[in-house]
């Protein structure tokens, strides 16, 4: 489907988007003129999610100020998804003292693997989907000269992704270790303009520390290890996350907190999942969707989002991240996977 974005688009009558949800003609009419600084408009903001009839958001911003300009548009979205109104302000706490978390499952019978990853971008430059080819050279270059500074457990090197074997690339995608090519909501964001130049992955020699550089934001930075222990991996994340911040400083905004070009990353912009096999309760996706949703969690597959789940393996994470803190991300994450692992042995 292709949009030329001068009139109101046409939804399908399946599409259960936020955007369609929140997207009325009026609206589109008052904003469809308005450009950022940077030169972002609203037909750029949503034409990911009018191509993609199948988005379940369908919005990014191309920089701070899309979220100003747009924000009649991005505030009932951001509502929606975290449950975050005009009102509320954005709080932190990246203390791993405040987390309780102990090993949910120490005999490895139901844990594979712990994530945790937040996004970052940079101050000053737009987000990915307005920036420029010069800015995002310049992102990847400022991003990795500061990770060659990083020591101990998280020293590593940085492999841009243009010179790397199409083998070696898709092993670490396999490993769930890089992003995939060709994300097609990405890509109708504007967000793969240019690839592969500029985009790359650091990571030091046991693959537990990552960076993914100008992907969706311009910085993933990953924390993972096999197994269940969840302090160990949040702890790992702080103490990286901390250090880069000292060299590079993130796009950050009182109320919002860390900005990212889609509203869904707002705030924490964290992500802290388990893969975990639950092959009975698996087969029962009501039952599993009913015990998540308590717990605000989100069911992804094996391969990240998009993708399907396989042997009963299910990525588990929590689903909000701006109106609570980092501390809270895990500990709901931690919460509800206690009760997935409880409700499993009882089956
Ligand atoms: P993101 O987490 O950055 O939003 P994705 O959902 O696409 O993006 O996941 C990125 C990659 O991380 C995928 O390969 C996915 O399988 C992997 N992944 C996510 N959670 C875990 C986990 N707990 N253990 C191992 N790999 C994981
Ligand atoms: N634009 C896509 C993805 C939304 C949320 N996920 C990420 C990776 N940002 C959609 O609307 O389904």
């Amino acid at each position: 489907m292709r949009w030329d974005g001068s009139s109101f688009p046409e939804f399908t009558p399946d599409n259960s988007s936020l955007l369609r949800r929140h997207l009325s003609k009026e609206l589109f009419e008052q904003l469809k003129g308005r450009v950022t600084s940077s030169g972002f408009s609203l037909p750029r903001a949503i034409y990911s999610g009018v191509v993609n009839q199948d988005s379940s958001i369908g919005v990014y911003a191309g920089d701070a100020e899309s979220y100003l300009l747009f924000s009649s548009l991005f505030d009932p979205i951001i509502e929606d998804y975290h449950g975050f109104s005009t009102t509320d302000t954005h709080r932190s706490d990246l203390n791993p003292a405040t987390l309780s978390a102990p090993n949910p499952d120490p005999a490895g019978q139901y844990i594979l693997s712990t994530r945790i990853r937040v996004g970052r971008n940079l101050a000053e430059m737009p987000l990915g989907p307005a920036i420029s080819r010069e800015q995002r050279k310049s992102v990847e270059s400022q991003v990795a000269r500061a990770l060659s500074h990083l020591g101990g457990e998280l020293a590593g090197s940085y492999y841009p992704l243009l010179n790397m074997e199409e083998a070696v690339q898709n092993r670490l995608i396999d490993d769930h270790f890089l992003f995939k090519t060709g994300d097609r909501f990405l890509e109708a964001a504007g967000l793969n303009r240019d690839w592969p130049e500029g985009r790359g992955i650091f990571h030091n020699r046991e693959k537990t520390f990552l960076v993914w550089v100008n992907e969706e934001d311009q910085l993933r930075i990953i924390s993972m290890q096999q197994g269940g222990d969840i302090e160990a991996v949040f702890t790992r994340l702080v103490t990286a996350v901390k250090q880069i911040e000292t060299t590079v400083p993130f796009l950050h905004d009182p109320r919002l907190g860390y900005l990212s070009s889609c509203p869904t990353n707002l705030g924490t912009a964290m992500r802290a999942s388990v893969h975990i096999c639950l092959p009975k309760l698996g087969s029962d996706m009501p039952a599993l969707k009913k015990i998540a949703d308590s717990h605000h969690l989100q069911i992804r597959g094996i391969h990240g989002e998009h993708s399907e789940s396989e042997s009963g393996v299910f990525d588990i994470s929590n689903r909000k991240r701006l109106g609570i803190s980092e501390v809270e991300c895990v500990q709901g994450m931690y919460n509800g996977v206690v009760a997935l692992i409880n409700k499993e042995k009882n089956l």
